[in-house]
């Protein structure tokens, strides 16, 4: 729910990919490294036409039902998924490997005079992503390789499994950002101002030489009784 104005920056005004061709090679790719989210991502891909993710799909969501393709994380096996998380900060890290994969390729092509592939590979996280250290590695190796063709969308909601992120973390996140390499966006209002988000996601595509983080503040289980507190987190909203 804190990321419903991202999802719609990013799938209908930004994001390159396409519901009946799903793998076609030069789509953006999107990895949830915060994939307790899914429910989110498959909203979308039902919202935006994945012929797969009916709305009986949807209710499918976290259920026993042998044929969901709705688990509760995010399996690469169904269409639109490009890569399985879960353990966090995992995802941030094969979002970067993506992103070096594209680079490669496109110095292949270069060869040939052509600048392709140029997908963006896309990387929402939440705040326990930036608390696992191998994540923070490969961060500062796509600053330092300037992987342009990157983008880190965080939900900064400041809310975490059980307690606030100020328990266990005080850094300054956009300072460590820049400090390895990064371009780094805010926008304060993400949970609601979609012009913001696209112009902050428009802006990374534009990135000439640094991978660009956008630090969005949401607020988590916006718009339900549990708004703002942990145990929206996981449980349920209630009436
Ligand atoms: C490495 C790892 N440790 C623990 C978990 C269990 N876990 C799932 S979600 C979560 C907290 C996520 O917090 P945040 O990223 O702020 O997401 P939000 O609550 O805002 O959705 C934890 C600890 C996990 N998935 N992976």
């Amino acid at each position: 729910m804190s990321m419903a104005a991202i999802g719609i920056a990013l799938y209908k005004y930004v994001m390159k990919y396409s519901p009946t061709n799903p793998k076609y090679i030069n789509r953006d790719r999107l990895v949830l490294s915060n994939g307790h989210t899914c429910v989110w991502q498959y909203i979308f891909m039902h919202w935006t036409g994945f012929p797969a993710m009916t709305f009986k799909q949807l209710k499918s969501y976290h259920s026993p039902q042998q044929d969901s393709i709705c688990p509760s994380h995010p399996q690469i096996q169904h269409d639109s998924v490009e890569v399985t998380t879960g353990p966090l900060g995992q995802g941030v890290a094969n979002a970067i490997g993506l992103a070096v994969a594209t680079k490669h390729l496109n110095a292949l092509y270069s060869r040939l005079d052509l600048d392709l592939p140029d997908n963006m590979t896309w990387c929402i996280i939440g705040d326990a992503d930036l608390q696992e250290g191998f994540a923070l590695e490969a961060i500062q190796l796509a600053g330092h390789w300037r992987l342009n063709n990157l983008a880190v969308v965080y939900d900064n909601n400041q809310v975490t499994y059980g307690c606030s992120v100020d328990v266990t973390c005080g850094e300054d996140i956009n300072a460590k950002m820049s400090a390895c390499g990064w371009n780094v966006i805010d926008v304060f209002d993400g949970v609601s101002n979609v012009t913001a988000l696209v112009q902050a996601l428009t802006d990374a595509q534009n990135s000439r030489e640094q991978p660009t983080f956008i630090n969005v503040r949401t607020i988590i289980g916006f718009g339900s009784a549990k708004e703002g507190d942990s145990s929206a987190h996981g449980g349920s909203l209630g009436e």
